[in-house]
């Protein structure tokens, strides 16, 4: 069988470059710099029980969260990538206490910041579950040349530029959006080149899995509570009960979901008031993807996560994403709560 030229994500960007008219080639650069730390990292994660990289680290991050050596290569992979090419201005990371600066020669005048997750879910490596890196992007606030500033980084999700996740899983794929829709890239380690294996993903309008810790659920709010009931409810017309998948591994549980359907879960609770996930690096590029593909991303019943103002760089949000039915579903769920 004649194998189908696929399109390289270098020849992709490329070709999309014309949907960023002001776009001097730097967004492609910075995308070059994701894709190239995201080869680094699946090479590391593939070998992972025999390199010294499962594990903890020893240190705790801002979070007070035990650092599993992962982490650290991961986030230190990322920002050298990113510095090298002279792209981004700052960086934030889950692992950085504070924002990065990038004030050396070109990188002081580039035009983005990267907000990110490195390896989200890192500890699923040790036994062999899939994890993910997310990446959001933005064009700075402040002006081009200075020093950037908390400005640059509390904008709401709605000013992502792009955004995205590398899942290292059976194959590690890459999937960004820019907000033109959402393409999936899969990566052939053979010749170490990322090709279009999913374009246009759109998620269906409905489904039947939730993805959910019910080890927390007498923890929920009632409206959460109520809703997990009703996905466990026996009604032929909806197709339920539904099919409970939750891995402890986002990226993995929201790949999933994205491609059959369904709604992902991390409600407040007595252990985290404001929910786990957080805000800038998790919860926005997820909710900026989820949109493009058609589906839906709230913190509360009507409100959009990525219409959120910042307050702070590692703020927690509640977080409920997927098809649009299931989250409208959940969200009248949680008005009746009110
Ligand atoms: P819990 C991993 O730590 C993570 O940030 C997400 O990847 C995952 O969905 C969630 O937390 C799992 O949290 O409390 O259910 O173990």
């Amino acid at each position: 069988m004649k194998e189908p030229i696929l399109q390289t994500l270098g020849e992709f960007i490329i070709a999309h470059q014309k949907d960023y008219p002001e776009a001097s080639g730097e967004l492609s650069a910075l995308f070059s710099a994701i894709r190239l730390a995201a080869k680094i990292i699946h090479r590391h994660i593939n070998k992972a029980g025999l390199i010294d990289i499962a594990g903890l680290a020893g240190e705790r991050n801002v979070q007070g969260e035990e650092q599993a050596k992962l982490d650290v290569m991961a986030n230190d992979t990322f920002k050298a990538a990113l510095a090298a090419r002279g792209v981004v201005c700052g960086i934030a990371s889950e692992e950085e206490d504070h924002y990065i600066l990038l004030d050396d020669g070109l990188n002081k005048e580039s035009k983005y910041i990267v907000l990110m997750d490195p390896v989200d879910g890192s500890s699923n490596i040790d036994v062999n579950v899939s994890v993910g890196t997310i990446f959001s992007i933005y064009r700075r606030k402040s002006p081009v040349g200075t020093t950037v500033t908390d400005e640059d980084f509390f904008q709401p999700g709605t000013e992502q530029v792009a955004a995205g996740y590398v899942i290292y899983g059976s194959s590690t794929m890459l999937v960004y959006t820019t907000g033109n829709g959402v393409n999936g890239f899969t990566f052939d380690p053979t010749l170490g080149v990322f090709y279009l294996s999913h374009p246009d993903m759109r998620t269906p309008e409905t489904g039947q899995i939730y993805s959910v810790n019910e080890g927390n659920y007498v923890h929920f709010p009632d409206g959460v509570k109520k809703y997990i009931k009703y996905c466990q409810v026996e009604d032929e017309a909806s197709n339920r009960p539904y099919t409970s998948r939750y891995i402890g591994s986002l990226v993995s549980d929201i790949h999933r979901n994205l491609i059959y359907g369904g709604i992902y879960l991390y409600p407040s609770s007595s252990r985290y008031t404001n929910g786990k996930l957080r805000l800038l690096y998790e919860c926005n590029p997820i909710s900026f993807l989820v949109e493009q593909a058609g589906g839906r991303a709230v913190c509360e019943a009507g409100k959009r996560v990525l219409e959120i103002k910042p307050t702070s760089l590692h703020q927690r949000v509640p977080f409920f994403a997927g098809s649009t039915a299931m989250v409208a579903d959940l969200e009248n769920f949680l008005l009746e709560d009110r």
